[in-house]
This record gives C-alpha cells, structure tokens and sequence, in this order.
C-alpha cells in the first residue's frame, strides 16, 4: 500500500456546453445542470448537452463514476414549462423529443446524484434515473405535474411507485405535494442525508469508491440490479408516455402551463 496521500485534482473541461458543467476529479465525473435563474428546468438543450455528456464519460476508461449535481437552491425544478406550454399532442408524438431522456438508461456506468433544493417533475424523475442519491438537509422532492394538468412523463409514476411503494407514490402524484429530505430519506428515495455543505462531498467520496472497484464487476453488478428492478417496466414507461402525449390535447394542460406562467391558479375544467 501506498504511503504517500495524492491530493484531488479537479479538471474543468472545455467543451462547448452551455447548460451544463463538465468536471473530473481522479477517476470520476462531475456533471453540474447549470441554468440556475429557472432553478435548472430541464429543456432539450440540457438534456440533449447532459446525455451527450454522460456518453462520454461512459466511454472514457479513466472514468469509474459520475455524479449528477445541479446548485444549492435547485437539482432541478423539472422539466422547461415554457418550452412545452404550446406544445400540441401530435407535435410532442412525433417529434417525441423526450426520447434524450432514454439515453440515461443506458449508461452503464454508476451514476450518483447529489441532490440540494428542489427536485421536482422531471427533476425528481432524473434523479430516480441514477443508481445512488445523496440529498442534502434542504432538498424537497416532489412531482408536481398533477398541478399543470399533466402527469409525470419520465418515469414518474412507474419508477417512484416501485421505490416507494403503491400508497407513498399515489399521494405523492395525485396531490403534488412535495416531502422533505427526511420524509424522503424514511420513505427509502434517498441513501442519505447530509448537511447542505456537505452533500456534494459525500457523493463525490462514495463515486471515487466505487471507481475504485472492478469497472467491469462493478458495471455488471449495476446492469444485474437493473434488470432486476426493470421488469415490465418499459410496458409501464411506453403506456405513460402516450398518456402524457395525450394530455397535451386537453384544456388543462394548456390552462395549467399558461397559469403557472402567469403566476396565477389554474382553473380546470377537466376537458
Ligand atoms: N420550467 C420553467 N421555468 C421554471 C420552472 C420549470 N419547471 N421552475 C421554475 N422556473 C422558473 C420560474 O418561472 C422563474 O422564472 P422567472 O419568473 O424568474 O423568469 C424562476 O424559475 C424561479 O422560479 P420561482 O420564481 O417560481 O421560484 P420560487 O422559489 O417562488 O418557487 C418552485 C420555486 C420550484 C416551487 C416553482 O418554481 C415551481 O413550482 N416550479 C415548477 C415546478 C414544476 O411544476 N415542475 C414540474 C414541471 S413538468 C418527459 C420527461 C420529463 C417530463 C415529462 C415528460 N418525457 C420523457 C416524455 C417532465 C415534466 C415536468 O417536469
């Protein structure tokens, strides 16, 4: 063994990101959502720039893990309101340039999110889609999608049903309500919870362990967890999917996104 202690270098990447940040430390990645004023809502750009970020990391072999952090006051508040606020159904279908978000499924690499402020929507959702999750004290949780009309549409209702189980998941998407970093972490949706300066730390020290394993066995013990937890998931994801497509057809999806822009209730009519 080693006697001699190696300080952490981080390197900032140059690349040509914009709503993102690309960092690595020793053997892992960093992958910050960067677009702070909207709390890191989630629009194609991002997810377009995240996936290809996380690709690469996944193909480099210098890389054991990747955290996932976004700022202090926001992970990410879901996905961009005002992108898809005038979106139609047969527009969204077609176009179904949602389908970035299935990239992340492939990344066979660990990937550990570091979770402070919101994480709502498809924020939450994001998160469900690593394989570890350290929240800090100040985290909440949520998917409020009920309250623009719509449903979760990134794996929402299929994957927060079988974390936290039937009755936790159905109250959590049929009020909106947000929990807290402690309800969360009872409820099993987090590992852990440290203070907000300590959050990203922790994740970053846990990721440089699991670098430190066997890529391949730690790789391959990711993809058997996986496919444990995955059956009969993709019906699950393909069926909510054409029901969140379809939404975009109704009333209140259009009343609930134009609403929450102006700052105001919405006034459903359930058409
Ligand atoms: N989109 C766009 N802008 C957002 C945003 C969002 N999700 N969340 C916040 N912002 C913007 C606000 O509009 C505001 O912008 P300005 O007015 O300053 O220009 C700025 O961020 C700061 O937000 P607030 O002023 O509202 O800050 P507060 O502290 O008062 O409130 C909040 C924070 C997080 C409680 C509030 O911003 C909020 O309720 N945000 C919306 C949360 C939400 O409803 N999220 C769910 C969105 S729907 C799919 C994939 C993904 C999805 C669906 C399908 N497929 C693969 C098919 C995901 C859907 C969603 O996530």
């Amino acid at each position: 063994m080693s006697d001699v202690t190696t300080k952490s270098q981080t390197n900032t990447s140059q690349n040509s990101y914009t709503n993102i940040l690309t960092a690595t430390e020793d053997n892992i990645a960093i992958v910050t959502l960067n677009r702070p004023k909207v709390l890191n809502a989630l629009n194609h750009e991002l997810m377009t720039e995240l996936t290809d970020a996380l690709a690469g990391f996944d193909q480099d072999s210098a890389i054991g893990a990747i955290v996932i952090t976004g700022g202090d006051r926001a992970f990410a508040a879901g996905a961009d309101i005002k992108e898809m606020s005038d979106e139609t159904a047969i527009n969204i279908m077609l176009q179904n340039k949602f389908a970035t978000w299935d990239k992340i499924r492939a990344v066979k690499k660990p990937i550990i999110a570091a979770v402070s402020g919101f994480a709502l929507g498809g924020g939450c959702e994001l998160m469900m889609n690593c394989d570890i999750i350290i929240a800090s004290e100040t985290a909440q949780f949520g998917q409020p999608e009920i309250n623009l009309g719509v449903i979760p549409g990134a794996g929402g209702t299929q994957r927060l049903t079988r974390i936290v189980g039937k009755y936790k998941a159905m109250e959590l998407i049929l009020t909106g309500r947000p929990v807290t970093a402690a309800e969360a972490l009872a409820m099993g949706l987090v590992n852990r919870v440290l203070p907000v300066e300590l959050y990203l730390e922790e994740a970053k020290t846990l990721a440089k362990q699991i670098a430190g394993k066997s890529q391949v066995a730690v790789q391959l013990a990711k993809e058997a967890v996986l496919k444990n937890y995955d059956m009969s998931l993709t019906e699950g994801l393909e069926f909510e999917r054409k029901n969140f497509y379809m939404l975009f057809a109704s009333d209140d999806q259009k009343e609930g996104m134009k609403a929450f822009l102006e700052k105001r209730p919405a006034k459903f009519t359930g058409k």
